[in-house]
């Protein structure tokens, strides 16, 4: 029990940490149990894909965080869901293993267990009894479940449409994975073809996908994303007739703009064109579609480009003002929005502006604007204000005459009320091998058919040559023994669909089966989802904020609605981590050679001293670069505790003297570390566990420490460390005499009395002159000190207008902001 100071060894961490993380995994220490009388906690870190270059200590500012946080609530009495999984379906692990010549399942179980062994390094303390693979048949049984599932509800299915091609990929890719004709894998030529292939209706879910970002506590970023995305618009649609009697419909938010159309433009892609271009106009359209074929839809988009366009030689009938207009195609008219068409008001649509100049087309005002004196419009005047020229409208407000003309479409059956959205549906199919096979057959007599549930999975065929050939079909359709099977309807040959599901497939419910992996008679447990389910917490990259978060929170609302869940969003709560960047500041990579791994960080420092610097280093959500002086201090104060240990521990039993002093630090401390534990402030719950240590070591230094409350502060302080620096804490707590471990111990209780904060006043000042004073707690961080500065009206007030040059705060006293010199 009394180790004395003489045979007390130096820190070592690595003869420690090995050891104990496998002494926790046998004695069971993270499992999740259900049991009854406590309250649930699941915290749950993405997805990741094992790739091949294994984790690097960017990746820890995601695991460690969350693994902190669950640690803390498992000693705060919570059952807590920590599990960890593999999404290992896809291309990018196709092309590992293409890249490799090793076959996709060798090169993902190898990747696979490197990730699991460096997470063990670095003391994560996941379930691993729950760990689950999305490339194994026990799990892609259920995604193909689950894509019958949408089938059957009419929320899948198959179509032929022009989709991005991938030369380098071999596969169809979605319009989000394509930018300036370039993949998301970096491949170059990107094309249109015209395939078909298989949809998920995401966009029947469009309004509930918005109004449900209102029940969640995500960032107010990501939620922009999203609705952004989703992009709803309320306008109107109307109908323009062509002189054979073809109707166009176009979309538009400013049916109080109807009198000042003098064109209509069709999107090069948009059904109607062939039938309206005359014989003589043919050739110059069919150009210009081919060369629109190649822009991707952000090329489009672009609103500094010169708008083009070719005449089809047709013309069409304003409804309302019965003027006849010329049908134009333009290739800033997007196929996939609105009804692919729309109605140019040169005057008040800046895109119709240029599009009009370009080609001599004549501007009509019909909305008065404020400087209506100029007699040469330069720019589209796209506010509202009095409608000009408008018929019976004239005169009376655009917004007025918006809701008016909308009502006069609808009762003359020439349009109505529309709502638009940016979203499109899902494309899943991937021409690929490695990915979940989509469980449908194709029979000559009955068409496309489901396979029957009790048919699943179907299985991925082992295949040495799985590699596409450029026939732009995946290589399943290569094998027979796949390709041909029975129809489940009359029994007589049929074909496999050959398409397998694209990666997002999988990582849109894997949350769900974490709670009852095992389960081989359904998905899930109806009752271990209830119990688990949502998620409390959710940790991950932002680059995620559309495609995964919006897929999982559809599926999860479909599987609502088939009465298999009771909730209707996935994550209650979700964070994103900032990046870590290279110490020169570049992102961290392979290709850059600047990769730093957790391995090498580990040998040298511990995991521990990684741990504790990759939490220090910055607040959570900011990007910041790696420092080796960070990780070095990190290790410094782990020796100091260690010290702190060997050289007092030595009569914890027999001190009885009391320090109030220490007292009111101990319990401030309990109070701030589980405060900041609780609000994912983890920087600054790293310096309240550093000041405390000091005040301890300051103490031993002075002799202080022949005190009762002095010891009974080391084995609190030991509760405090363990979420952080699990191995040293757990050492240090079996060194000092303690049984079992100290991730077994309950989080230590504060008293409010002792505990409370003490208000110092800080002086704002701007240019060395005082502006201000605030009352804070005395263990108020800048940022916080910074905020409140800001917020004071007289400070707000004499900074507009000017540029903040430099802080100096002198912590508890003096806030001075330093102005740029004005030029
Ligand atoms: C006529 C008009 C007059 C328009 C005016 C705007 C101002 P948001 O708000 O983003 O929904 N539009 C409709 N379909 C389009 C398509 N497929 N490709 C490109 N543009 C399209 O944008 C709606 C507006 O975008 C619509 O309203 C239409 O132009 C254009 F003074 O119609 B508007």
């Amino acid at each position: 029990m009394c180790a004395a100071k003489s045979v007390w060894p130096p820190y070592n961490p690595q003869s420690i940490e090995s050891r104990l993380q496998e002494l926790w995994e046998s004695q069971g220490l993270f499992l999740a149990r259900e049991s009854g009388d406590k309250p649930k906690y699941y915290c749950l870190d993405f997805f990741p894909y094992p790739s091949g270059d294994g984790l690097h200590v960017g990746h820890c500012r995601n695991y460690v965080p969350t693994d902190v946080l669950s640690r803390y609530k498992r000693m705060k009495g919570f059952n807590v869901l920590h599990p960890m999984g593999w999404d290992s379906f896809g291309e990018p692990a196709e092309q590992f293993a293409v890249a490799h010549g090793v076959h996709p399942r060798i090169t993902t179980d190898q990747n696979t267990s490197n990730f699991k062994r460096q997470m063990r390094l670095i003391g994560a303390s996941y379930d691993w009894s729950r760990e689950i693979d999305s490339s194994q048949p026990e799990f892609y049984r259920w995604t193909q479940f689950f894509f019958l599932l949408l089938y059957k509800r009419g929320l899948a299915y198959r179509d032929k449409n022009w989709q991005w091609w991938c030369p380098g990929c071999q596969t169809t890719l979605s319009s989000h994975e394509v930018s300036n004709g370039v993949c998301w894998r970096g491949h170059s030529g990107v094309t249109k073809r015209e395939i078909p292939a298989w949809y998920f209706r995401i966009t029947t879910y469009a309004d509930q996908l918005i109004t449900g970002l209102d029940e969640i506590d995500w960032p107010e970023r990501i939620k922009a994303m999203q609705r952004n995305w989703i992009g709803r618009s309320e306008g109107c649609e109307v109908l323009f007739r062509t002189e054979m009697g073809e109707s166009i419909r176009v979309f538009t938010t400013r049916p109080d703009t109807i009198y000042g159309v003098t064109f209509v433009a069709l999107a090069p892609e948009h059904p109607l064109v062939d039938r309206l271009t005359t014989a003589d106009m043919a050739s110059a359209v069919t150009s210009y579609q081919t060369q629109a074929a190649s822009q991707s839809e952000i090329e489009r988009l672009m609103e500094d480009r010169p708008k083009t366009g070719v005449f089809t030689g047709s013309f069409v009938f304003n409804p309302l003002s019965r003027e006849r207009v010329p049908v134009w195609v333009a290739d800033y008219v997007l196929p996939t929005y609105g009804s692919g068409a729309i109605m140019g008001v040169p005057a008040h649509d800046q895109r119709d502006f240029e599009f009009a100049r370009s080609y001599g087309l004549p501007v009509i005002t019909v909305i008065e604007s404020p400087d209506a004196a100029e007699l040469e419009i330069a720019a589209a005047y796209t506010g509202h204000g009095r409608m000009l020229d408008s018929g019976p409208y004239t005169g009376i407000s655009s917004v007025d005459g918006a809701n008016q003309i909308t009502n006069e479409l609808l009762q003359r059956g020439l349009g109505g009320p529309s709502v638009s959205y940016r979203m499109r549906d899902w494309l899943i199919s991937r021409q690929r091998y490695w990915g979940t096979p989509i469980p449908i057959v194709y029979c000559p007599e009955h068409g496309e058919q489901p396979v029957p549930e009790d048919q699943l999975p179907v299985f991925l065929p082992p295949m040495e040559n799985f590699q596409p050939d450029g026939s732009g079909r995946s290589a399943l359709a290569r094998l027979p023994e796949f390709l041909n099977t029975t129809c489940p309807v009359c029994g007589g040959l049929a074909t496999r669909e050959i398409d397998t599901m694209g990666g997002f497939a999988c990582s849109s419910w894997y949350f769900l089966r974490f709670t009852s992996p095992h389960d081989d008679r359904s998905p899930f447990d109806p009752r271990a989802v209830e119990y688990w389910m949502p998620v409390d917490l959710y940790v991950g990259g932002a680059e995620h904020a559309v495609l995964h978060l919006l897929y999982a929170r559809f599926w999860t609302r479909v599987l609502a609605d088939a009465g298999l869940l009771s909730f209707r969003e996935p994550f209650s709560k979700l964070l994103n981590q900032g990046q870590l960047l290279a110490p020169d500041g570049a992102r961290m990579s392979k290709s850059r050679g600047n990769v730093i791994t957790p391995d090498s960080m580990v040998a040298t420092y511990g995991a521990d001293a990684l741990r504790l610097y990759e939490l220090f280093m910055a607040p959570f959500d900011q990007d910041i670069s790696w420092s080796k002086d960070g990780i070095t201090g990190a290790r410094r104060f782990l020796n100091k505790v260690w010290r702190l240990f060997g050289d007092t521990y030595k009569e914890s039993a027999t001190a009885v003297r009391k320090d109030a002093e220490l007292e009111k630090s101990l319990h401030q401390t309990i109070r701030w570390v589980s405060e900041r534990i609780e609000t994912f402030r983890l920087n600054t719950l790293v310096s309240s566990l550093m000041e405390f240590v000091n005040m301890l070591s300051e103490r031993q230094r002075a002799d202080m420490w022949h005190t009762e409350t002095f010891h009974r502060s080391l084995d609190i302080l030991l509760v405090m460390l363990a979420p952080v620096v699990p191995y040293i804490s757990d050492e240090l707590w079996s060194r000092t005499g303690h049984l079992g471990s100290v991730h077994q111990q309950p989080w230590p209780a504060w008293d409010p009395e002792l505990a409370k904060e003490e208000l110092v006043e800080i002086a704002i000042q701007i240019n060395g002159r005082l502006r201000g004073t605030i009352q804070v707690a005395v263990g108020i961080t800048q940022k916080d000190v910074q905020e409140l500065a800001l917020s004071l009206p007289r400070v707000n007030s004499q900074l507009t207008g000017k540029k903040v040059d430099k802080i100096y705060y002198i912590p508890a006293k003096v806030f001075n902001i330093v102005t740029a010199p004005e030029v």
